[in-house]
């Protein structure tokens, strides 16, 4: 087993209407591997489970009028409630519980490092209008966003969120990837290097495609010049598509050269948005 040598396994509970749509994640690829692998444990909490009258409901109309139904506290607080203390049953410290709404904090790579760090966490995901806010306001310790948009339940964000964090773990990456891993293990305060950049384009085979050519920089071996066209291009990328990131960033001198040569060769093409 990978883990072998692993202190501790990050333990997950996720609190859920339908732990079914988890599937996506925990039997496919990269996500479904480290499920398999065991180096990390997702349990699943159904508020249904949890709901004690006759109907079971979880829902219920909302005080003040209004389209639209409100998950209720009972049910929901009881098996958050549960899902904290089947983690920390022989932990000496509490599940950090997270609720994933767009009025939550922006999530971003350092933030998902930080969450990973925790190794025990409790995901709340809502569905219908929302949750009722005196669960939330006593039993969420932070609220995150994946961005400005409205999805049906939290569960897909959930899933993001869980993606993110596992390609993170130790392992979980193989040895094809491991590299890859590298390059983002430095996610400190102020290494904008790696994770404040975007990524720089990929070729694969064939050398020519419908008239377009692999850039020659690529097939010369040149391991050295290489390095630098990524660099350049990764620094070139972000400055024309994310200004807002790249104005946080400090460049060397070196990387100035950089983006000042990607400047003069890319004469505002607008290659890619064509709205
Ligand atoms: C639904 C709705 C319907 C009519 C009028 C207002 C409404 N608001 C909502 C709504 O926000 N529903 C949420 C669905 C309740 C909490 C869980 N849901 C959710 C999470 N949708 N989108 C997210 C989410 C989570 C993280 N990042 C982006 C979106």
């Amino acid at each position: 087993m990978k883990n072998g040598c692993q202190i501790q396994v990050m333990k997950i509970g996720i609190v859920t209407l339908f732990p079914g749509m988890f599937t996506a994640l925990s039997e496919y690829g990269i996500t479904g591997r480290a499920v398999r692998n065991k180096l990390l444990q997702l349990n699943y909490w159904n508020p249904r489970d949890y709901a004690s009258d006759r109907h079971r409901s979880v829902d219920d109309r909302p005080y003040g009028g209004g389209p639209g139904m409100v998950m209720r506290a009972e049910p929901v607080s009881l098996a958050i409630t549960a899902a904290k203390s089947a983690i920390s049953a022989n932990e000496n410290h509490a599940a950090w519980v997270v609720y994933l709404s767009p009025q939550g904090k922006p999530l971003d790579q350092q933030h998902v490092a930080k969450l990973v760090q925790r190794q025990n966490l409790v995901l709340m995901c809502g569905r219908y209008e929302g949750v009722d806010e005196r669960v939330l306001s006593s039993q969420i310790d932070e609220e995150c966003s994946l961005g400005d948009f409205v999805l049906s339940g939290g569960e897909l964000a959930a899933m993001a969120l869980l993606d993110a964090m596992i390609r993170l773990l130790p392992g979980a990456l193989g040895d094809a990837d491991s590299a890859l891993q590298d390059s983002f293990s430095n996610y400190g305060e102020d290494d904008l290097k790696n994770t404040n950049l975007l990524d720089h384009p990929h070729y694969t085979r064939p050398e020519s495609f419908a008239g377009m050519n692999v850039p020659p920089v690529l097939l010369s071996g040149d391991h050295a010049q290489i390095e630098l066209w990524r660099l350049q291009q990764r620094l070139g990328i972000t400055w024309q598509k994310r200004p807002d990131l790249f104005d946080k960033m400090q460049l060397t001198a070196q990387q100035q050269q950089l983006l000042d040569a990607f400047k003069r060769v890319n004469t505002q093409t607008g290659k890619i948005d064509k709205e």
